[in-house]
């Protein structure tokens, strides 16, 4: 028999039709309790999504219910709870599965976030097919989650790391990436969008190029689902990843979408229980996809938060979100640029809900810091992307970060508070 949450979560499932008709801004923000706050006495303004979005009521109930109601470990019990955790566990996969345009469910594996994606397939996809010349390829606007697990496979086996540089708004050219293309590369892997300059990268291109040339590709969508309509299978992508903390869920999970033909055929990353059909001292037999790649009790509580963000994310036309997030990125860019003596840091033609920023003279951490004390939360820093900062020849930025939830206040508010700082350093 369902319980009640799961009733409500089937139907949360069928019911793509309860798209919101308009973008309604102010619903939006009062499903998110953490917004109704003050920070150093002011009303905060959180302009740190792209760090970690907040999480709406209805993610933090699917949670409780579990936990309330639900919670027992999955796949191993025959008792109720077990079977219903079980249930509302794999129905979070089915989401996810439904939310990027897969087939099919055993093509999504639950992981602790992009990182661990990116990680998993660097070691068990790619580093079997490396020899020592071979190339992989990235561009130059990556995270450090998309450097260094292909600095790590690249070490082990000889292969070596060939980037495809940005221009000086922090772009990346589809022909460049195409040119960098030779008959040793092995593997590409690249953001869909950039967390610290907010380039959207021209990925349908790009992908096009590398399966010409026969080369399989991972895209880091980390900043693109909360923002975009994602699908897989359009894309005919190899491997797609991104984190649950991003697109208003719960931390410490993610997934990786991979082809089904490719994680069958790739050996576990890591071992232990649930990734086995059978153990013996002599021989062990793998579970099949995607349980082969989730060894151990699994993150079920963030699974099913993850699940309750996508039937959020659902109920929110993706066109007008973006349109609201657009121009609410222009306002910000316009305004902080007619203050003067501000520089814009990654101005690409194609861009996204980022807008990272210097002041002259004044310390990035400085600002966020000042900024803080303005109720404004913004990251400052190197957003984990050091080659960007090195590309530009700063040593950190001040990145303001759009989500659903932002309006045009908040970013009057950046602005008056960026004036602020300015004040005090002059
Ligand atoms: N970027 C930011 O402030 P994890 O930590 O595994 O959930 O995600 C890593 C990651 C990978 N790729 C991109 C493009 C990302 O933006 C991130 C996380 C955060 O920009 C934290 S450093």
């Amino acid at each position: 028999m369902l319980t009640a949450h799961e009733r409500a979560e089937g139907g949360a499932l069928d019911s793509k039709s309860d798209r919101r008709a308009t973008f309604d801004v102010a619903a939006i923000r009062a499903d998110f309790p953490a917004l109704d706050q003050e920070v150093h006495g002011k009303p905060l303004v959180y302009l740190d999504s792209a760090a970690s979005a907040q999480k709406p009521r209805a993610v933090i109930a699917a949670m409780d219910s579990l936990y309330l109601h639900d919670y027992a470990n999955v796949h191993r019990g025959v008792h109720e709870l077990s079977q219903r955790a079980t249930r509302r566990y794999e129905g979070a996969r089915d989401r996810v599965r439904d939310f990027i345009g897969a087939g099919d469910s055993r093509e999504i594996v639950f992981v602790r976030g992009t990182t661990e994606a990116v990680n998993l397939v660097a070691q068990s996809f790619v580093r079997p097919r490396l020899q020592p010349g071979d190339e992989i390829l990235i561009t130059g606007l990556e995270h450090h989650s998309n450097i260094v697990p292909w600095q790590l496979v690249a070490e082990a086996t000889g292969a070596k790391l060939v980037v495809v540089a940005i221009d000086e708004h922090g772009a990346v050219s589809a022909d460049e990436f195409a040119a960098k293309i030779t008959e040793r590369t092995r593997f590409a892997s690249f953001a869909h969008i950039s967390n610290s300059l907010g380039t959207v990268l021209p990925i349908e291109a790009m992908i096009a190029h590398a399966k010409k040339a026969g080369v399989s590709v991972m895209i880091d969508g980390a900043q693109a689902v909360p923002h975009r309509h994602v699908d897989v299978r359009a894309l005919d992508v190899d491997f797609y990843a991104f984190s649950s903390h991003k697109m208003y869920g719960p931390s410490g999970i993610g997934a990786l979408y991979g082809k089904a033909s490719h994680l069958e055929a790739m050996p576990p990353y890591q071992g232990g229980g649930e990734m086995i059909t059978k153990v013996s001292f002599e021989e062990t037999v793998y579970n099949d996809i995607p349980h082969k790649f989730e060894a151990g009790t699994p993150n079920i509580g963030g699974a099913i938060g993850l699940g309750a963000a996508i039937d959020y994310l659902n109920g929110i036309d993706f066109d007008q979100l973006a349109a609201h997030e657009e121009s609410l990125l222009a306002a910000a860019t316009t305004q902080l640029v007619d203050l003067g003596g501000i520089t814009v840091v990654g101005t690409a033609p194609e861009k996204a809900a980022v807008v990272g920023f210097v002041i002259d003279g004044v310390h990035p951490h400085d600002v966020g810091t000042i900024l803080d004390r303005e109720g404004v939360a913004v990251r400052a820093g190197h957003h984990c992307a050091q080659p960007v900062m090195d590309h530009f020849k700063v040593p950190a930025t001040v990145r303001a970060s759009f989500g659903c939830y932002n309006t045009m206040d908040d970013v009057v508010r950046l602005v008056a508070a960026v004036e602020v700082c300015r004040e005090v350093f002059r």
